[in-house]
């Protein structure tokens, strides 16, 4: 660590000498504390973050540019696709070529779990969390794939926040199977609040106000943890990146992986068609010739409801946060180009009021903090493709509070229940008993369906059942 002197110089010639304001105040082990708070910012770069950030914010969005997407869209309603897709997928996952990333770096606030979310039970009777439910579809596909040799290496992706926690849960369900050394861990990284003058914002006398720098610091951090290198050294060509609240999620599709191996694609994006105009969800279109995601709000009522010659919304393309790169496009495009992505974000953050001596939280929204989102890099890729799933196989947001009508823990639980119920019904099996009960087949039973008429084809099967 440097010492005091440097790290104050470096403050001072960052017009951030302020932090040292209530130093004299603390004691020998929080002037420690801060001083390696201090030593681990990048002060240098925050003045050219926030700089571009507020040129960004003010220069506003326009939907004159914004136009439909015009690259591939597969869908999965299509059987020949799906077939031939997972073949290419499941060939490439046998190889070693395929690995997936989970972002666990969000906090669980909306879902009121005090946790890392990835440890949630929903309640189903297994009372499997969702770091489990990921887990033992990995290990199922890594069956399918081949022998025992094949393995989908799984990277984490943890907040300095919620680090430790997660890492001791999966050591103390001894990595649900996946082996140790195929599980890794690794940050990302956070950042100072600021107001609006760019000041950083003291929460306490000896402790700056950081928060998480958003999803799309999987980028650099997956850089400075070596993730990346691992993935190279491993022989990885394609990753799967997905959020941690989907309780259907499919790590490492085959299906996903084979559509966007097979159209050549750079980065991929799985999405679920908008149910109607009106659902407030970002959608995969074009700005200025470039992909990205556009907002619901950035876009007019009437774009919102343009159909094409199906009937369907061209602006559609909901996004899940669950999306494919080719190793190279990270390293060759996203990398060098990252740039100054981030936005703003203005929040309740806490701050230290030196008369008063207290930690204060702001009634309005006085404080901001810099992030970027995972899509930010879309507009650098030169050939996105778009797989467009059945939501109801897919697609289980476990967001808000048990008891919410939607995205929550008794949603996903349902939505399991029915998925399983499905696996079984078109297997051959015939369902009795309670039907309102919650059934549930395991990811060690069934992937996505397949596997299932040697244990349920031309027998009853009661409900609730757990196969
Ligand atoms: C995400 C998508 C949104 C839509 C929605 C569907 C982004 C930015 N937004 O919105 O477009 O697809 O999901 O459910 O992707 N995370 C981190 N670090 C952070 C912040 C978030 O790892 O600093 C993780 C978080 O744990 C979660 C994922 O990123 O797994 C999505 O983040 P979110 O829950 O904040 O985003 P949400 O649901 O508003």
């Amino acid at each position: 660590m440097a010492d005091e002197q440097q790290i104050r110089d470096r403050y001072a010639s960052a017009g951030q000498s302020h932090v040292f304001d209530y130093y004299d105040s603390l004691n020998v082990d929080e002037k420690e504390k801060l001083l390696s708070q201090l030593d681990e910012i990048q002060v240098e770069r925050l003045d050219s973050l926030l700089k571009s950030a507020l040129e960004q914010e003010s220069a506003g969005t326009s939907d004159a540019d914004i136009k439909p997407f015009g690259g591939p869209v597969g869908r999965t309603t299509d059987e020949k696709l799906v077939a031939d897709c997972s073949k290419v997928g499941m060939e490439a996952i046998a190889k070693g070529q395929v690995a997936a990333l989970v972002l666990a770096g969000g906090q669980g606030t909306r879902l009121g779990y005090d946790g890392p979310k990835g440890m949630y039970d929903i309640g189903l009777p297994s009372k499997k969390s969702l770091f489990q439910l990921m887990a033992e579809r990995i290990k199922r596909l890594e069956t399918l794939a081949g022998d025992n040799n094949v393995i989908v290496p799984f990277y984490i992706m943890t907040s300095p926040l919620n680090h430790a926690e997660t890492e001791k849960f999966w050591e103390s369900h001894n990595y649900f199977g996946l082996g140790k050394e195929n599980v890794s861990f690794f940050s990302q990284g956070m950042l100072p609040c600021m107001k609006d003058d760019g000041k950083i914002i003291m929460e306490t006398a000896g402790e700056v106000a950081m928060a998480p720098d958003g999803n799309g610091g999987i980028y650099p951090s997956m850089v400075s943890s070596g993730a990346l290198a691992d993935m190279e050294k491993r022989g990885v060509k394609y990753l799967h990146v997905f959020s941690i609240d989907n309780a259907l999620i499919k790590p490492a599709d085959p299906v996903f992986m084979g559509y966007c191996i097979n159209q050549g694609s750079d980065c991929g994006n799985k999405v679920c068609w908008k149910v109607d105009a009106a659902e407030s969800v970002g959608v995969v279109a074009t700005r200025s010739g470039k992909p990205c995601i556009v907002e619901y709000s950035e876009i007019s009522k009437e774009m919102a409801e343009s159909v094409d010659e199906d009937g369907r919304l061209v602006y559609g393309a909901g996004n899940i946060c669950n999306h494919f790169y080719t190793i190279a496009f990270i390293k060759d495009k996203i990398i060098p180009n990252l740039g100054n992505l981030y936005h703003i974000a203005r929040k309740k953050i806490k701050y230290y009021d030196g008369e008063k001596k207290e930690t204060i939280t702001p009634s309005a929204n006085t404080g901001l903090k810099l992030e970027t989102f995972i899509f930010d890099v879309f507009p650098f890729s030169e050939n996105m493709a778009v797989l467009d799933v059945d939501r109801s196989m897919e697609f289980a947001p476990v967001k808000n509070k048990p008891g919410s009508p939607a995205d929550s823990p008794d949603t996903a639980r349902e939505l399991i229940s029915a998925m399983s119920k499905t696996f079984v019904t078109a297997a051959g099996g015939k369902l009795t008993g309670d039907e309102s009960g919650i059934c549930e087949v395991s990811p060690l039973t069934s992937y996505s369906g397949e596997g299932m008429e040697e244990i349920v084809q031309g027998r009853k099967i009661i409900c609730p059942f757990s196969l």
